[in-house]
């Protein structure tokens, strides 16, 4: 292969977006939104229909089209396609990038699918496909595509599990410090807290590093207690008082 083509065929690069005219030919709307479009980037001479099916957006980086254009084309076609998910938070799971923009998280999927393909994996993972409301947007997207290959290796990054945290809560650190994208926690963890995400002391332990034990007198069916502070949370058993349940009611200690 020479150059010339290597270049080309590497910048041909096309994915599906949220966009298509399914229901009504020539009427394009975003998803299944009623909407009229309010911001459009079509390539020149696109939408033109060209066959039945041309139903569904792309949006390409091709070599001798116009740099992030749309086109139209046969929602049967396997392409590579862009997922969107909406974020409480302004952090987004592993292998997805925040997108200033939009206050969205994006992802690139490397698995050539047909249109309803690519919605339906979007969906499986909590998203849609992308929506491109304004320039901004889509150059962000543009600029995402571009990055394909960084670390796809052809293939789905597997990294769905969503290890990210909206807050760092039960990490040391003022304010409480971790690394958002992994939840892992620099500092350490607060009394109450262990492990590498700081998780809330289990099995009814507390304290520093969870090394002691609630009373076995704690209340209720779990007997548990504050995590931190080895308060029984739900009162004590019958014949023990304290906030730790540790006392008889006779006076007597039964120190554990
Ligand atoms: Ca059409
Ligand atoms: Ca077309």
């Amino acid at each position: 292969m020479n150059n010339f083509l290597a270049d080309f065929v590497a910048s041909n690069k096309s994915y599906w977006i949220g966009l298509n005219d399914r229901k009504v030919d020539g009427q394009f709307r975003w998803l299944d939104f009623e909407d009229e479009l309010s911001y459009e980037r079509w390539a020149q001479g696109e939408p033109n229909n060209k066959s039945r099916d041309d139903n569904c957006v792309q949006i390409n980086n091709n070599w001798g089209r116009k740099l992030k254009a749309w086109t139209d084309d046969n929602c049967f076609a396997k392409v590579k396609f862009i997922c969107e998910r909406y974020q409480e938070s302004t952090l987004c799971p592993v292998g997805w990038t925040l997108s200033y923009v939009s206050g969205t998280c994006l992802k690139l999927y490397v698995t050539e699918s047909s249109w309803q393909e690519a919605e339906t994996t979007c969906e499986n993972h909590g998203a849609s496909l992308a929506m491109i409301q304004n320039d901004g947007m889509n150059n962000f997207l543009s600029d995402l595509t571009a990055t394909e290959g960084n670390s796809t290796d052809g293939q789905d990054r597997e990294e769905e599990i969503l290890i990210y945290r909206k807050d760092c809560s039960g990490c040391l650190g003022n304010g409480h410090v971790c690394d958002t994208r992994t939840g892992l926690c620099h500092l350490g963890c607060e009394v109450g807290y262990h492990g590498a995400l700081c998780e809330a002391c289990p099995n009814n332990t507390f304290g520093a590093n969870c090394s002691r034990k609630c009373s076995d007198h704690c209340g209720g069916s779990t007997k548990a207690c504050n995590v931190t502070t080895g308060e029984c949370l739900y009162g004590c058993a019958d014949g023990f008082v304290g906030d730790m349940c540790f006392s008889g009611k006779g006076g007597c200690l039964f120190e554990v």
